[in-house]
This record gives structure tokens, C-alpha cells and sequence, in this order.
């Protein structure tokens, strides 16, 4: 690679925040956050060492799945302000070094966007923009419509839906408020390139690709059994490929954009293939594996967590893909201290903990708005507080299948994404200063102790630690660049390495976590295979500069045998050299 090329890819030194507009701060008293209000907390986000914004959709929309069903491309919904605002927000971005990137939501729009009503219609040139199809069994004289084939959507039930206008079943793999548009028609094509060129011309730096792996959908014959029937003819297609280096080469690479795909159960192959630069298609991929742990399906199914599982995840996609996209949360998952963590006997330190495994990891950060002061999942205690269009579909599939309320409240509380939605806790006042009005969703209880005003100046709270470690991080190419190699893991515990990139005077570093709430006995092989001196000349002269606790979120300086309940330590090899790093 060129140095050229390394230059372009700024994506790979920056730290990603992800807004979720509607929750993050109110500045009209409408209860809906905004991008004034955004704009205004700009010096928190700088604060925290963040380079770059993905800011979930801002476009108008009729709200059926919180904007990620957009009836116009090329607005601002008024409720989060004007397209003035939106170019206010990517120059007070710039001027602290923030980069602004857009969500692309292009596998589906809003049956509420002119380009539906007019397909419904019939009307040229939008007739063939979404997927229509005729019922199954037309032409037999029981009256009943069968839907086209029998896949299954994301949000369960029929992936189709009958519409009485056009007398035609359209497919919808999320709600069905969200058609799927069609890109076998090269003019969908042609309007996603207009798009994409009215944000850039507008200065934003790149886009987050909803569920861009199931773009093209090969064939429409029925799906084999499974959780979503009819994945295998629409998941990574040859025509998703082609479409994506279509973008890339035509309107991304002349502004040198970058690009995230969201790409929905995709094996590290199809993963690969997807974000391989020599194929010039997306920058970095969202993979799920490493959230699903402890679950069956998606989010789904709950079963024991393992920290070895874990780690050989990890290691997988780690090794396995060029560069990776780092998350443990985002709007569609619960929060990662309520998930791997413990929110209720050690919050404070395993989220810290969490936080060391995100950003020791090699690839790029992309952290969630309330992610850096710990926020938890909802205090919710029954299915009318909850908003999410998911968790509503499922709850009424279930209902119909007779299965009681208390079940599926037990199944929709620990899944719902909700739990990722309740607004930012910014202090203890009412409705913890997200809003002066009515929020949209329940802010959690637990915001009068847990909120940013009460971290902001606190050196031991879980936001002063994020911010040493996003410093710690910058100043070291062996955590943002190096390799990785998995040491030891078991249940509870895993240790991993990272080894300097090559020509770096910065040294390796052994990162050792505790996933559980008991104290941890290492046994003896891991730490002689873990301690012994990689720099130790031939004489067994050992470094001038010793190994060093770097980071810790116990106080602890000394790995002593045994790892305390949610402890992270990272340590330094000792180097030949005096070592000049900035220190967290
Ligand atoms: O999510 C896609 C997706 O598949 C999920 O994470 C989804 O919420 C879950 O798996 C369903 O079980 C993206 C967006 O992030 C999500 O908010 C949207 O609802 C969805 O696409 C449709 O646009």
C-alpha cells in the first residue's frame, strides 16, 4: 500500500461516537432530541477524544422504526431541525476535528416516500423501484391470498405484504412500513448515487450502510427452514458486490469517502469479501458474532456466557479481517454492562473493563452514545413503556400464539432495543437535562446517580477512564495498529497480546480481563508463558525499562497471581530502551 493510500484512510487512527438523534439531547422542549441540541454538547463528545460521528438517521420519516424508514432522502425530519442546522453541525464538527458520517439507509424506504405511492400506482418511472409480486396460488378460487414465497422478516411474521392499491403483494424483510426497494433496476441504482453525492457536496465524510448485506435479492423462491427464511437468496449476493464497487467507484472514491456496512449474519468469508480493499467495496464491516455469546439467535435465547468463547471469537475476526469496525453497543443492542457486564454489584468496574477489551482491540472504535459513562438497560416494568417497533411485532406473534404476558415481557425486556434508547442521562435533574418536556422514552431512574454531570470531574468514574483510554490509545500504534495474538482464556478470565507494528519504538502489551464477580486465581503455566521477557537479550540481561501496569481499573499495579471480580489490567512488555509513551 502506497503512502498515499495510508494517508486517505483516516478511519483508521479515528474514534467513532455514534448519536442516535432522538435520544441524545432536546434543545426546543419537544422531548425529541435535535441537532441543536447535538451541536450543543459538541465540546462533551471532543472532550472525550472522539474524531468522528455516525449520526443515526436525521432524514424525514414518518417514524415507523425511529427514521430508519425515510420518506426523503434529501432532508432533515423539521422535529430535529432544518438542513441550515445539519451544515451548522458539520462546521462545528470540523472545527474541533470531527469528522460528520451519515446513515444510508438504502435496503428499504418508508411506504410513506413519493417513490412507494407512485409504484402502488403503477406510475413510470417508480413502477418496478420496489419488489411486487402477483399472490401464489392466483387463478384458484379458495379467495385467499398466499404470499409469493414463504420467507420471514427480521421484525417475524410474512416477509410480504398484500397492497390493495396495486393488487400486489411488496416485499418488506423489516416492518411493513419499510418496502424493499429493487435493485435489479439500474435506476434505483442511479437515484442511491444522487443521494450520496448531495451529502458529500454538503461535507459529510462517509455513511454507515444499513443492513447493506442484504441488498440484492437473487432469487425469490422459497427459503429452507430457519430462523429467517429466505436469507440464502438475498445475504451477500454477487449482485450486493457488484452494486457496492459500483458506489465505491463511481461517487465514493472521488470524494474519498468512507464507508461502514451494517452486514446482517454474514460468515467472516462473506465478511472479508465485503471489506477486502483490493476489491474496492466497503471500508469496514459490522459483524455481530462477538455479541452473541450468550444467545441462540441474534438476540435471542439466552445461554451461559463464556470468556473463552469469547476470545475465540475475537481472535477470529481479529485475525481473520484486514481491519475491524471495534463496538460492544449501539441502538440496536442492550447495553454492554448489563450484557457482559454486571450493572447492579459492580457497575462502575466491569463497565471499565469493558471498556479496556473495546479499545485494546486492533481496528477502529465506535462507541455509543452513554456507553462512556456506563449507562444500563431500561428500568421498564411493563410492554406499554416500550416504543420499538420489534419488540411490538414480536409481542403481538407471540400473543396470538397464546403465549402469556409474563413470558413474553421476560423475553422482550432483555432483547427490546429499547435498552440501547432511554436518552442520555447528562445530570440528575428532571428527565436528567435531555429535555425540558415530556421525553419520548422513559429516562432510567438511576440517572439521578449515574449521568455525565456527576463523572465529568470524578478521576475514578467510568467517564474519565474512557477518556484516558481513547489518550492511551492515540498515543500507541501497538494498540490501534499491532497484532493480536489470544493468550489464555477459560469461563471467567482471558489474556491476549498485542505486538508492536513493525519499526515502532512502542512495545507490546498484555491485556488481562475478569468477565465474573468471583476473584480469579491464575494458574501458574499462564503466567510464565505470559511474563517471560520477549526483549531479554541473550545474556538474560533483562530490559532497562521494566514491564508496567498501564492501565487498571482496580488500582492494582502488580498482577499478583490472581485477577479481583471484573478486574483489567494492561501491561507493557519492558523495552531495551527507556520508554517515552504517554501513560493512562
Ligand atoms: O438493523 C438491522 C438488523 O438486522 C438488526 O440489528 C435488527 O435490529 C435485529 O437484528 C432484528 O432482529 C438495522 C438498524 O440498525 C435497525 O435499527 C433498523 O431497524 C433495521 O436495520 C431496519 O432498517
Amino acid at each position: 500500500m502506497t503512502e498515499a493510500t495510508l494517508a486517505h484512510q483516516w478511519w483508521k487512527d479515528a474514534v467513532f461516537y455514534q448519536i442516535y438523534p432522538r435520544s441524545f439531547q432536546d434543545s426546543n422542549g419537544d422531548g425529541r432530541g435535535d441537532i441543536p441540541g447535538i451541536i450543543s454538547r459538541l465540546d462533551e463528545i471532543a472532550a472525550l477524544g472522539v474524531t468522528a460521528l455516525w449520526l443515526s438517521p436525521l432524514y424525514p420519516s414518518p417514524d415507523a422504526d425511529n427514521g430508519y424508514d425515510i420518506s426523503d432522502y434529501r432532508g432533515i425530519d423539521p422535529r430535529y431541525g432544518t438542513l441550515e442546522d445539519f451544515d451548522r453541525l458539520v462546521a462545528a464538527a470540523k472545527e474541533r476535528g470531527i469528522r460528520v458520517v451519515m446513515d444510508l439507509v438504502i435496503n428499504h424506504t418508508s411506504d410513506e416516500h413519493p417513490w412507494f405511492q407512485a409504484s402502488r400506482r403503477r406510475e413510470e418511472p417508480y413502477a418496478d423501484y420496489y419488489i411486487w409480486r402477483p399472490p401464489r396460488n392466483l387463478g384458484d378460487d379458495s379467495g385467499d391470498r398466499e404470499p409469493p414465497n414463504n420467507w420471514t422478516g427480521f421484525f417475524m411474521g410474512s416477509a410480504w405484504e398484500w397492497d390493495d392499491v396495486r393488487q400486489e403483494f411488496y416485499l418488506h424483510l423489516f416492518d411493513k412500513k419499510q418496502p424493499d426497494l429493487n435493485y435489479h433496476n439500474p435506476a434505483v441504482i442511479e437515484e442511491i448515487k444522487g443521494i450520496l453525492k448531495f451529502w458529500l457536496d454538503r461535507g459529510v465524510a462517509g455513511f454507515r450502510c444499513d443492513v447493506i448485506s442484504l441488498l440484492y435479492k437473487s432469487s425469490l423462491e422459497d427459503g429452507k427452514p430457519g430462523a429467517i427464511r429466505g436469507l440464502e437468496h438475498y445475504k451477500a449476493q454477487p449482485g450486493t458486490h457488484k452494486i457496492l464497487h459500483e458506489l465505491r467507484h463511481a461517487v465514493l472514491d472521488p470524494y474519498n469517502a468512507f464507508t461502514v456496512g451494517e452486514t446482517v449474519m454474514v460468515t467472516l468469508e462473506e465478511a472479508k469479501d465485503l471489506s477486502d480493499p483490493g476489491r474496492g467495496e466497503l471500508d469496514l464491516v459490522f459483524y455481530f458474532d462477538h455479541l452473541e455469546v450468550d444467545r441462540l439467535v441474534a438476540r435471542y435465547g439466552p445461554k451461559p456466557f463464556r470468556a473463552d468463547t469469547l476470545l475465540r471469537r475475537l481472535t477470529t475476526w481479529q485475525r481473520g479481517l484486514d481491519w475491524n469496525a471495534l463496538y460492544l453497543e449501539n441502538h440496536d443492542q442492550p447495553r454492554i454492562v448489563s450484557h457482559y457486564g454486571n450493572d447492579r454489584h459492580y457497575w462502575s468496574r466491569s463497565a471499565q473493563m469493558l471498556a479496556v477489551l473495546q479499545l485494546t482491540l486492533r481496528g477502529t472504535p465506535f462507541i455509543y452514545q452513554g456507553q462512556e459513562i456506563g449507562m444500563t438497560n431500561f428500568d421498564f416494568t411493563s410492554l406499554d413503556q416500550i416504543n420499538d417497533v420489534e419488540s411490538h411485532n414480536i409481542d403481538r406473534l407471540l400473543r396470538r400464539r397464546g403465549v402469556p404476558y409474563s413470558l413474553r415481557w421476560y423475553l422482550i425486556k432483555t432483547a427490546s432495543r429499547d435498552n440501547a434508547r432511554t436518552p442520555v442521562q447528562w445530570d440528575s435533574s428532571e428527565h436528567a437535562g435531555f429535555t425540558t418536556g415530556q421525553p419520548w422514552l422513559g429516562v432510567n431512574a438511576n440517572a439521578s446517580w449515574l449521568n455525565y454531570a456527576a463523572q465529568d470531574g470524578d478521576p475514578k468514574s467510568v467517564l474519565n477512564f474512557y477518556r484516558r483510554l481513547i489518550r492511551l490509545r492515540a498515543a500507541s500504534p501497538t494498540l490501534r495498529a499491532g497484532g493480536f495474538e489470544p493468550l489464555i482464556a477459560d469461563r471467567a478470565v482471558m489474556a491476549y497480546r498485542r505486538t508492536p507494528t513493525a519499526g515502532s519504538t512502542d512495545p507490546g502489551y498484555t491485556v488481562w480481563l475478569n468477565f465474573s464477580d468471583q476473584t480469579q486465581r491464575l494458574k501458574q503455566p499462564w503466567l510464565t508463558s505470559a511474563m517471560s521477557d520477549p526483549e531479554a537479550g541473550p545474556t538474560g540481561a533483562g530490559p532497562v525499562h521494566p514491564p508496567e501496569c498501564v492501565v487498571s481499573n482496580t488500582g492494582r499495579r502488580r498482577l499478583d497471581g490472581c485477577l479481583l471480580p471484573w478486574e483489567a489490567m494492561v501491561i507493557r512488555d519492558g523495552t531495551a530502551t527507556p520508554w517515552r509513551g504517554d501513560a493512562a
